[in-house]
């Protein structure tokens, strides 16, 4: 039976590996054997992708927009308790997602105490905080219609700063180790906006939420090429981020979202380079085609995600001083079942990791090192190409998950029955998230 913490019940997951185990071990094996004969040792790569998680974000569950519509789907949550638990069912056959990162005040509640309990009751723990200024709020005084943080207004940034504190506040009461602020300031026409005034605005509001972040804690900046501001934002790249980090303070740090830079971009590179300045954050992990698409990581270019973790395992390879990135996804699920999206996506961030692993560095380095391009770009591509499936369905089935968490999801008909749980509120209505 599913309970409170245990949305999915156990022995349906077990029945649905006993099936398939037999084949995921054979696999494992055939695979091992076919690594070792690159002197990979399966084992060693094994605990390390059983030791890899990417968080949730609460939004993640709930279905997608686009800026024409939104079409809800049945059994949406309802509240952030629902959130959890559909985060809760994530976690419980993927095995990979053991955070939840919080927007406020989408996930506003009354008790943030019963809230971290439910939480730990599922087996989640809370991700960074996510502060929301790009958009006004029921009975908010000042709009931020023309920025927040960078506003001309000061009483404005002062609002903005004060709803920033709010959140870490939330956060210190959930366990929460980061605030990630990304603000949607800018311009849509030339001249609108004083570029240089609106980045020092920006700083100095910055300044002042640094200053009352808890010892422990960081502030991520994310930057937005564009939208909603569509001439200008004010944190657009990565080298704003950067500036902007370095002129904030030691706890600020560069958050790369991947779909937020202009086409073509070699968004490994600009990883390679917040590395090199000691100041990056994280991801959030989606992927595009065009813009912001937020489609599910790695299902336009997964080669693009491969390339992206190659630079984390040779960093972490290296033992390079303060490299811990945090790794979120943050996707928009238009056209599917969230929590489907969610394992999947999960399982794909998971996959290029392990892929990445794979990698022998001191055969890249020597490649690199005799100017051999054609050996180099062959060992990515061989790792890129191995099938590790096996890995992961193993590391899935031995933390209790399930070898393959959608069709086990669908096996337990967990939609069907918060449909009749969880009414539709609302039909109507535009948004991206
Ligand atoms: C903005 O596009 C963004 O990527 C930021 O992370 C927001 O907080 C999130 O999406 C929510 O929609
Ligand atoms: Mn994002």
């Amino acid at each position: 039976m599913p309970s409170a913490s245990q949305p999915i019940a156990t022995d349906m997951i077990h029945a649905h590996n006993d099936v398939r185990s037999r084949h995921a071990r054979n696999d494992y094996e055939h695979l091992g054997e076919q690594l070792a004969r690159r002197h990979v040792d399966i084992d060693k790569i094994r605990a390390k992708v059983a030791d890899f998680g990417v968080a949730i974000p609460s939004w993640g569950v709930g279905t997608g927009g686009t800026r024409f519509a939104r079409f809800p789907g049945t059994g949406e949550p309802r509240h952030v308790f629902d959130k959890l638990q559909d985060c809760a069912v994530v976690h419980q056959l993927g095995r990979a997602t053991p955070r939840v990162s919080l927007h406020i005040p989408w996930d506003r509640c009354n008790d943030w105490s019963e809230l971290r309990e439910t939480a730990s009751a599922h087996g989640l723990s809370f991700d960074a905080m996510n502060s929301n200024t790009f958009s006004d709020q029921k009975n908010q005084p000042l709009s931020y219609k023309f920025g927040s943080l960078s506003h001309v207004d000061p009483a404005t940034r002062s609002q903005a700063i004060g709803h920033n504190l709010e959140c870490i506040d939330i956060g210190l009461r959930l366990g929460s180790k980061a605030l990630t602020v990304w603000i949607g300031d800018g311009s849509n026409f030339p001249g609108q906006q004083h570029f240089r005034r609106a980045f020092d605005h920006y700083i100095e509001s910055s300044r002042a939420i640094h200053a009352h972040l808890p010892e422990d804690w960081k502030i991520f900046l994310e930057h937005k090429i564009c939208e909603p501001a569509f001439y200008s934002t004010v944190i657009q790249d990565w080298g704003s981020s950067l500036m902007a980090a370095q002129a904030i303070g030691a706890k600020a740090s560069c958050l790369v979202d991947l779909g937020h830079h202009a086409p073509n971009v070699n968004i490994e590179m600009i990883v390679a380079r917040l590395i090199a300045s000691g100041r990056l954050a994280g991801f959030h992990f989606n992927d595009s085609k065009y813009g912001d698409d937020d489609l599910d990581a790695g299902s336009i270019a997964p080669y693009r995600l491969f390339l992206i973790f190659n630079e984390l395992v040779s960093a972490a390879h290296e033992g390079i001083a303060h490299f811990d990135p945090a790794y979120m996804l943050d996707q928009s699920h238009n056209v599917t079942d969230p929590i489907e999206s969610l394992m999947t996506s999960a399982a794909q961030v998971q996959r290029s990791f392990t892929q990445a692993l794979l990698v022998d560095r001191a055969v890249l380095d020597a490649a690199q090192d005799a100017n051999d391009a054609l050996a180099a770009t062959q060992l990515l591509k061989q790792a890129f190409e191995t099938d590790v499936t096996p890995i992961l369905q193993v590391v899935r089935m031995e933390a209790g998950g399930a070898i393959e968490p959608v069709a086990a999801y669908r096996a337990a008909g967990y939609r069907a029955s918060m449909a009749q749980q969880r009414p539709t509120v609302s039909a109507a209505g535009g948004g991206i998230v």
